[in-house]
């Protein structure tokens, strides 16, 4: 049997690159200077570019792979790992390697063909590259075949090899993107070559893509693996050739391969003329090797799975809505000539202008013009877009399909051969533009994530002690345990890290920093540090004498221990609304300043050391502040004296609750509203790993008052690092420093909370008890709710979390009674909120993974009573969540 689909994609985003979204009026302007040929706009003027061809994301082993580049002239080390796995992959000896298939082409017919000659081959595509040398590609594709429409008429194959006597026979994996070839067909191909004494040459570029349709529709070839059908499919040929671009997702590079050592001979004789020398061929030594590591991945079932589903899925969609196509191994390609009958002249250019116009999405025609097929590729990246992101896409198209007779023809400017050449002019239609709510981003390198059964997940669970901090990463599919540090990078913040220069004292990084953190906080003295406990620990030592009090808005662990080490009591002042996991008050996240008012009564002004305002309250469930609250309190500490010391860690998230829910700022950008949440404070501790999206380092920062810059700065020197870096090397800083700019874009921010959203909403949806309303960072499941027959000194939130594990693969973290602790007199607190918490990396999974989640609760949900509770077995005394460890009630009554 052929790997099920998986539900979700097989691997987690690693680095990110981020989309351009041009506004309509800057579309139209870029149209008409690209003269209304889409090949001349540049990916910061595209939204989604619908290529194929170098674009797929590579996974990190890839990624590795480019560092490791042996750039010698001879016999690079990289060399050897291509042609070992050119064997192990595709059963071919003898490797002769090209800069891309332009490379392999070239040396092929080089070595056999001379012009005037005919080529049989069931791809035309190709004929781009024939023609010009004056060989002519001659079809002989069975054009009546069902499913394998790539395979060969025989007959027709028989009779011009009889007739034209070709140079050899030419056949293509997935012929043209469109065409799959059968293994069987191409056997009897390789026959009928072996009975005329001629070479059967086969680019394997599409193969996996192939060898899935072979997996799925040949007869018999069901239960064979991929990398299986991969092989077979390789050897059947005398001679291969591939580019390295396109299923072996490297950028580029090539290679020719045969197990015939006097035809490789003739190439390599060739390669020097033409392509470099016959251990590098026109590659980097570093191409090499993102080749060579994508080759051997290449055949990874559930990718491959996944891959195909996103096709299936994009094309069946666009068929159900009647847009007239043909599915392409890569995507649907566009029959522009049905899709606009009424335009008879560059059809394709002109749907390519329209959807460009309408969506910011690129469709790119690509080769020779005037062959009279009018396709247009809406091609997949492979394994970079979400399946949100395809629908969005597939909508798009949709939506101008439903005006397809507003779009106007085209005027030919300037005539070619090739499309790339020809320039239009248009007028522009009034086509309803379409707007996406998609990730403004795509996957530019993959994490594999763990694949585990149930027994292996139970097993885990009990050598972890039942605690989700002790799991092993490589145990866990999809970690929701925590937002903090855990952000897939974007490739502006690789490049300020790679290009970030070390130094002890003062880095432009560090510049960079703080330009950026002033002007997003409007705040001057600017303290990095290597986290944010770090910056807590100073500020509470700078602001706290012993003694005093420390209202805060709900607690965090790490804050409020630093507060006390200095001396301080903490006070909680947050509205009660904040501990009730039922109640939908918009701003649970605010201070009541009742509560404020009777502290002050209490003790005295003097007696508080700060106020300490947490943005988007973490233990509350990722609760927000509302702007008039913290007008309020700023207006009421400047009567008191009192300094507010904001936790800005998830101040981002904070400021776009505001916009989506305080109606008179819908229309505020989220940088704007940062900014004036930050004019009602005095300064910030900031954990940089979560709004600054990085993965490590920390911020203490000051309004204006450079007294307490001044006493920081002398613990940072002595806890930290220097007073520029806290630490944190240069490239840290400059990727936080491109962080920081990065974090308050709208469209970013917008779909991460709104992931948060949708979980919440399928769990919701089917009765799973979530607090209420939903948080930025975070979906917080309420245990006590979900288990009230388990006592809560029976940790129901440990065992709920222990539970998804086991169930899904998913780990969660407990915010309940385990974290909470106990009071001096040994009883445990009994905190009010008895939860588990799922927290949302940034930029990491999708909805697809997301959605899986959900499905493993909601299973759960359905078998609650068979959940029991748990012991402690182990207790730390500080801290205990982290390291306690437990076994289940159930086998402690067994003992
Ligand atoms: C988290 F179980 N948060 O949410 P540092 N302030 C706030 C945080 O959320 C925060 C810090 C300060 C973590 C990591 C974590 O008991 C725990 O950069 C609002 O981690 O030093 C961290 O920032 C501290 C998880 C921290 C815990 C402490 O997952």
């Amino acid at each position: 049997m052929a790997t099920p689909v998986p539900v979700h994609e097989p691997h987690k985003f690693k680095t990110i690159r981020q989309i351009a979204f041009p506004s309509i009026d800057a579309r139209k302007h870029n149209l008409a200077a690209a003269h209304f040929n889409v090949f001349n706009l540049t990916p910061p003027q595209v939204s989604f570019d619908m290529v194929s061809y170098g674009s797929g994301a590579m996974t990190q082993e890839q990624l590795a792979g480019q560092f490791i580049g042996d750039e010698a002239y001879a016999g690079a080390r990289n060399f050897e790992t291509l042609c070992g796995n050119i064997n192990r992959v595709l059963g071919h000896t003898y490797v002769c390697p090209t800069h891309n298939s332009l490379g392999s082409v070239k040396i092929l017919l080089h070595v056999f063909a001379e012009s005037g000659q005919r080529l049989p081959s069931n791809a035309r595509g190709r004929v781009d590259l024939h023609a010009p040398r004056g060989i002519e590609l001659y079809d002989v594709r069975d054009h009546a075949a069902a499913t394998f429409t790539g395979d060969f008429d025989l007959a027709r194959l028989e009779a011009a090899v009889v007739e034209k006597r070709p140079p050899f026979i030419g056949a293509q994996a997935f012929a043209d993107g469109q065409h799959p070839v059968s293994l069987g067909n191409l056997r009897a191909a390789r026959a009928l070559a072996d009975r005329h004494g001629l070479r059967l040459v086969l680019d394997v570029s599409r193969v996996v893509e192939n060898a899935w349709y072979i997996q799925r529709y040949e007869p018999g070839m069901g239960d064979r693996t991929i990398a299986d059908i991969v092989k077979q499919f390789a050897k059947t040929a005398h001679v291969i050739l591939m580019d390295g671009a396109q299923d072996a997702r490297a950028n580029t590079g090539g290679f020719l391969a045969t197990d015939n050592p006097a035809d490789h001979e003739h190439f390599i004789n060739e390669i020097v003329v033409f392509e470099g020398l016959h251990t590098y061929g026109g590659m980097a030594g570093r191409t090499m090797e993102v080749l060579a590591r994508g080759l051997a991945e290449m055949c990874d079932e559930p990718t491959v799975q996944w891959a195909m589903q996103q096709t299936e899925r994009f094309t069946a969609r666009l068929r159900a809505a009647g847009v007239p196509l043909e599915r392409g191994c890569d995507g649907a390609y566009l029959r522009a000539d049905a899709f606009l009958p009424q335009v008879d002249q560059y059809p394709e250019h002109a749907l390519a202008c329209a959807l460009y116009q309408t969506a910011g999405v690129r469709a790119l025609v690509q080769g020779l013009a005037g062959r009279g097929e009018h396709l247009l590729p809406l091609q997949i990246p492979r394994l970079a877009m979400t399946n949100r992101q395809l629908d969005q896409v597939a909508d798009a198209v949709i939506a101008l399909h439903r005006q397809r007779e507003q779009v106007p023809a085209l005027s030919l400017e300037r005539d070619g051969q090739w499309h790339d050449e020809l320039r239009f002019g248009a007028v522009f239609a009034d086509l309803e533009p379409v707007a996406f709510d998609c990730e403004p981003y795509l996957a530019h390198t993959l994490e594999p994530i763990a694949v585990t059964t149930r027994e292996q997940r139970l097993q885990a669970m009990r050598e972890a002690g039942w605690n989700t901090f002790l799991l092993r990463s490589a145990d866990v599919a999809i970690d929701l345990l925590t937002d903090s540090g855990t952000t897939a990078m974007s490739t502006a913040q690789w490049a300020a890290y790679e290009a970030a220069l070390p130094t002890p004292a003062t880095s432009s990084a560090y510049l960079e920093f703080a330009a950026a953190i002033r002007d997003v906080y409007g705040y001057e003295h600017v303290l990095p540090t290597h986290q944010g406990r770090a910056a807590e620990q100073i500020l509470s030592e700078v602001m706290i004498r012993p003694g005093q009090i420390v209202p805060g808005n709900m607690y965090f662990t790490t804050t409020k221990v630093h507060q006390e080490y200095a001396g301080g009591v903490f006070a909680d002042v947050i509205v009660d609304e904040a501990h009730d996991p039922t109640s939908s008050f918009r701003w649970k996240g605010n201070i009541d300043l009742a509560k404020l008012e009777a502290l002050v009564q209490q003790h005295g002004a003097a007696q508080i050391a700060y106020i300490s305002f947490e943005l988007s309250v973490n233990l509350a469930g990722g609760q927000p502040v509302s702007m008039d609250n913290l007008r309020e309190v700023y207006a009421w500490t400047r009567k008191h004296g009192i300094a507010v010391m904001f936790d800005a860690t998830r101040a981002v998230e904070n400021a776009y609750m505001i916009q989506a829910h305080d109606p008179r700022y819908k229309d505020t950008r989220v940088k704007d509203i940062l900014r004036e949440m930050m004019l009602y404070g005095d300064g910030a501790t900031v954990s940089g790993k979560k709004d600054f999206l990085i993965n490590i380092g920390g911020l203490l920062t000051f309004k204006d008052n450079a007294e307490w810059a001044h006493k920081s700065e002398a613990k940072l020197r002595i806890y930290e690092g220097g007073v520029r870096d806290g630490g944190l090397p240069a490239a840290d800083l400059a990727a936080m420093a491109q962080g920081v700019r990065e974090m308050v874009d709208d469209r970013y921010i917008q779909a991460r909370v709104g992931q948060a959203q949708r979980l919440a909403g399928w769990l919701r949806e089917a009765g799973v008890p979530v607090v209420e309303p939903t948080g930025s960072h975070a979906v917080f499941v309420d245990a006590r709710r979900f288990l009230p027959h388990v006592d809560q000194d029976e940790y129901p939130a440990q065992r709920l979390s222990s539970e998804i594990y086991i169930e899904t693969g998913v780990r969660t973290m407990e915010r309940g009674n385990v974290s909470s602790g106990r009071d001096p007199d040994g009883c445990n607190h009994h905190p009010a909120l008895e939860l588990v918490r799922l927290t949302l990396a940034r930029r990491v999974y999708s909805d697809d993974h997301l959605r899986e989640v959900a499905n493993g609760i909601i299973r759960l949900w359905q078998r609650r009573e068979s959940i029991h509770g748990l012991r402690f077995v182990y207790e730390p005394k500080d801290l205990r969540f982290f390291q306690g460890r437990f076994e289940p009630m159930e086998a402690a009554a067994a003992v």
